[in-house]
């Protein structure tokens, strides 16, 4: 099977696994070629760590795509998450302008959790957010971006964090899949979601199949997770799970 190259836009976190170490992970797993674009740098992520470092990477974007558009270089995805600063949602926009091509645009509106905007986020940040979103082929809120961003959204939702009694599963349109509910706080799992997403979805070209995956590679790294009763603040130990992607027919 020819190798797809995927694009994979957000902030690279030096300690807590999500965003870019989890993406080119997951992506790399799945067989893919995963070409990064950090959009930040963090010492940690934003989430409970306090007092990290950020360095925003907006002036260096837009080297990166002159560099890239001379190369002529195509993605057979694009897989935004975290950006970090309005200026890297308007560099992203120019992004998509130049380089989409016919790429399947997957956009997880990096955000906010629990009801609140993360750390450093803002209503003019949301309405950037909701600009991009109109871009994309596929979008994956949680429930709190979701909410954050509205309604009338023309392209494909996947909403993450759905709650039904003692259970948790995403929904896209009319159908749901569920997992059993585990308590904890565990971040990542949206970032694992995303990737192990879009890497199934570019696999296979099964939508519901890449739903179901996913659910199953974040539900099965969470307990993976679980095994070794320690502090999981860092993020869940995904790379005991990434065999699961690995090994899908
Ligand atoms: O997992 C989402 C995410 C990505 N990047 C950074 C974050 C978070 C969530 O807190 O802080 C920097």
């Amino acid at each position: 099977m020819q190798q797809k190259r995927i694009l994979t836009i957000q902030d690279l976190s030096c300690l807590g696994k999500c965003s870019l170490s989890l993406s080119i992970a997951v992506i790399s797993a799945m067989g893919h070629e995963a070409v990064a674009l950090p959009t930040a740098l963090l010492s940690t992520h934003t989430s409970e760590f306090k007092d990290y470092s950020f360095l925003d990477l907006a002036s260096e974007t837009p080297k990166i795509i002159q560099h890239w558009k001379a190369l002529d270089l195509t993605f057979d995805a694009i897989y935004i998450g975290y950006l970090g600063s309005g200026a890297q949602v308007d560099n992203i926009l120019t992004l998509l302008r130049i380089l989409r091509k016919n790429a399947v645009v997957l956009v997880d509106p990096v955000m906010g959790e629990n009801g609140a905007l993360y750390d450093r986020f803002d209503h003019a940040y949301v309405q950037k957010m909701r600009t991009l979103c109109q871009y994309a082929d596929i979008i994956t809120p949680n429930l709190t971006e979701k909410a954050f961003l509205g309604t009338d959204l023309p392209c494909r939702v996947i909403e993450t964090g759905v709650r039904e009694g003692n259970q948790i599963g995403v929904r896209c349109g009319d159908k749901t899949w569920y997992k059993p509910y585990i308590p904890g706080q565990f971040y990542g799992t949206g970032d694992a979601f995303s990737s192990a997403f879009i890497s199934v979805y570019m696999k296979f070209g099964d939508f519901e199949r890449a739903i179901e995956e996913a659910l199953n590679f974040v539900w099965g790294s969470i307990e993976k997770t679980l095994e070794e009763k320690q502090k999981y603040w860092y993020g869940i130990q995904f790379e005991k799970n990434l065999a699961y992607l690995v090994n899908l027919k």
